[in-house]
């Protein structure tokens, strides 16, 4: 699908950076005059936010199965109320997370399909909307829990060291597949990582500025 405004998503482990990263690239393309909105995954509008409630707090438990439908429900009618209608309209739009994290954690992480089952999925819910780049933040497990130790887990962040060694090493197997995806060393300083996917987006938005 071709759209008149840009879609860049921030992927990875959680603990990885990525909010950080989205945060400050939104407070620069605003700066810069650049219409810009971000959204969350899953989450973003009430229908959605209501399933993160499920998906994260939930007492019972949720079989692998039934989450990849859950975030892909969640993620259609994100895409379908918000973000499309935005995208037309020449918005930019930053996201946190989006289908890659299904094929990442639901995928490589418990195994539920395989990666090319899960590719034929997501275009149900999204429309076929691709992003525009994608930023991979890698990062090893250790690192990714020391920065976030203090923080109370949700039900997803309750899973095994092993369970996240396997998501993170499904987004380096992701991170190959396509040229839309950009690898970036999430051990770095932040203001490296910003300066590095400022470069990127400003090659979109501004081609002329970013050679
Ligand atoms: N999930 C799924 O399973 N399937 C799906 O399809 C989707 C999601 C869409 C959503 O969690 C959960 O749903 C997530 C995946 C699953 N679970 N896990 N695990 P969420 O939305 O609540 O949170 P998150 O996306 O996993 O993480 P986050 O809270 O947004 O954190 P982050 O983006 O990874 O990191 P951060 O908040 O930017 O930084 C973490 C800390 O590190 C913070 O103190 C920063 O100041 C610090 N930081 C950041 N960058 C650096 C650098 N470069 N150096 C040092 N310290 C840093």
């Amino acid at each position: 699908m071709i759209s008149p405004g840009f879609l860049f998503t921030f992927e990875g482990i959680d603990g990885c950076g990525k909010s950080t990263q989205l945060a400050l690239l939104r407070e620069y393309l605003s700066s810069q005059g650049v219409p810009c909105e971000s959204f969350r995954e899953p989450g973003g509008n009430i229908v959605s936010e209501s399933i993160r409630d499920l998906l994260l707090h939930s007492d019972h438990p949720i079989t692998p199965t039934a989450e990849v439908f859950l975030f892909s429900a969640a993620r259609a009618q994100l895409i379908e109320q918000d973000i499309k209608p935005r995208l037309e309209q020449g918005i930019t739009i930053l996201m946190d997370r989006f289908f890659d994290s299904t094929t990442a954690y639901q995928g490589y992480g418990h195994g539920v399909m395989d990666a090319d089952t899960l590719q034929k999925l997501h275009p149900f819910a999204t429309g076929g909307l691709l992003p525009h780049r994608t930023y991979i933040f890698d990062l090893s497990v250790v690192e990714a829990r020391s920065r976030t130790q203090q923080q109370e887990k949700d039900r997803i962040e309750q899973q095994s060291e092993a369970y996240f060694e396997r998501v993170a090493e499904g987004y380096r197997q992701i991170a190959s597949t396509a040229s839309r995806y950009m690898i970036l060393d999430a051990s770095r300083p932040i203001g490296e990582l910003h300066d590095a996917i400022r470069g990127d987006v400003t090659s979109w938005i501004h081609p002329a500025q970013g050679e």
